[in-house]
């Protein structure tokens, strides 16, 4: 499937970064009449002018600087260095510099670019500073035209060029079944200190076979590294799809994160009402699509989470909602009041939402407005956060703290 855009075939990487640079108006984006120093896979810019022009509507007390712009970018991942890497939904991969420099990454597995589908999240394994591993998710075609989640682990090679290559490339999970449509593939990843590797498969916009422990749609699954289940999942008796089963009842998690204590929690989109904020428990049922507190979006009621509680509640509900993309758990320096608490990228809500967690569970405390709806959320090792605008010409944003 093809998409309307500033071009219609990919571009190389140089290329693509002064076009979307010159379809976006400026920003203080990358290769704003920057000429790449030399034909390949970068281009270079001077940084980023000190007072780049926060985004239209944006809040006034963060320190917001306008990076690069990328092709429907999803999500990002914080080297060490500092340098990030960045999906674009299309089917690409790039190595940022923030302000500075953009490299492809080649070797990306073939992805079913649709309306939800594509390239998805990027995520680094615990021991990557020493076996360079990276994890991606993306939507997979099959040959009758279905599609269905995949993640796959590869080695990041980097080149002196500013991009890189995917090396020893294994697919280790795959959403199953593959259906029609083009909805609802979630397949966010995260690591637990332990090293074991989560994934969010969505319903596919199918509801009911979220209830089934043998369907892979609609679960949290908990995986080894290499995408075996571990013996000791609640399901794992049963084999199969089953044994990579942590929870089941959900629709489309498309936040995932450990906070800083260890528990594992979701932020899920609701239907018409009812995002919510859940903590991960074992082999708990999360209720969809029996329960919601939204209702369709044709209007027909769907039982609120009171009416039923034999399924695991929500901490924390949206209505109206606030579609949430991302979550992280922050625990930096830029901004110490923040520190323990939930943040999320909101699509619907145009802002990054920040959760408080007392005695009395998550609330939100604060929703930091941000002119344009928020794809991802990614801390840095400096402490600075970095988020990403939706969009076939989503920015790079780096928020710091006003002082
Ligand atoms: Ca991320
Ligand atoms: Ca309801």
């Amino acid at each position: 499937m093809t998409r309307s855009g500033c071009h219609a075939t990919p571009p190389p990487a140089w290329v693509l970064a002064v076009l979307l640079a010159g379809c976006s108006g400026g920003g203080g984006g990358s290769g704003s009449g920057a000429a790449p120093a030399t034909p390949g896979s970068t281009t270079t810019a001077p940084p980023p002018p000190a007072a780049a022009t926060p985004p239209a509507g944006a809040d006034a007390a963060l320190r917001i600087t306008a990076l690069q712009t990328f092709e429907e970018p999803w999500a990002m991942a914080a080297l060490p260095d500092g340098r990030l890497l960045v999906t674009s939904k299309p089917g690409r991969l790039f190595l940022v510099e923030p302000g500075v420099r953009v490299g492809e990454v080649r070797g990306v597995p073939q992805v079913a670019y649709n309306r939800q589908g594509g390239l998805g999240d990027v995520v680094l394994h615990p021991g990557f500073p020493g076996n360079g591993w990276i994890y991606l998710s993306y939507a997979e075609p099959d040959a009758a035209g279905r599609s269905g989640a995949a993640v796959a682990r590869a080695r990041l090679v980097t080149g002196a060029d500013g991009g890189g290559e995917l090396a020893d490339l294994q697919v280790l999970w795959r959403q199953l079944p593959k259906v029609d449509g083009e909805a609802h593939y979630s397949h966010r990843i995260a690591f637990g200190a332990d090293g074991l590797l989560w994934i969010s498969s969505g319903d596919r916009y199918r509801g009911e076979p979220a209830q089934d422990p043998g369907s892979g749609l609609g679960k949290l699954l908990r995986l080894r590294d290499d995408g075996s289940a571990p013996r000791d999942n609640p399901f794992a008796g049963q084999g199969g799809t089953a044994a990579q089963v942590w929870s089941l009842g959900h629709r489309n998690v498309l936040g995932l994160a450990f906070d800083g204590q260890g528990q594992l929690w979701m932020a899920e989109m609701g239907p018409r009402g009812g995002d919510e904020l859940n903590r991960a428990q074992r082999e708990a049922n999360f209720g969809w699509p029996r329960v919601s507190d939204g209702d369709d979006y044709d209007g027909s009621p769907i039982p609120d989470h009171a009416t039923a509680p034999q399924f695991a509640a929500p901490s924390l509900t949206w209505t109206p909602v606030i579609s949430p993309s991302s979550l992280v758990f922050y625990s930096g320096a830029e901004f110490p009041e923040w520190r323990g608490q939930a943040l999320l990228g909101g699509l619907s809500a145009r802002a990054l939402v920040r959760v408080a967690f007392d005695g009395l569970g998550p609330r939100e405390v604060a929703r930091h407005a941000l002119g344009a709806r928020i794809r991802e959320v990614e801390q840095a090792p400096d402490g600075a956060l970095y988020v990403l605008e939706d969009g076939p010409r989503g920015r790079l944003l780096r928020l710091q703290a006003r002082r």
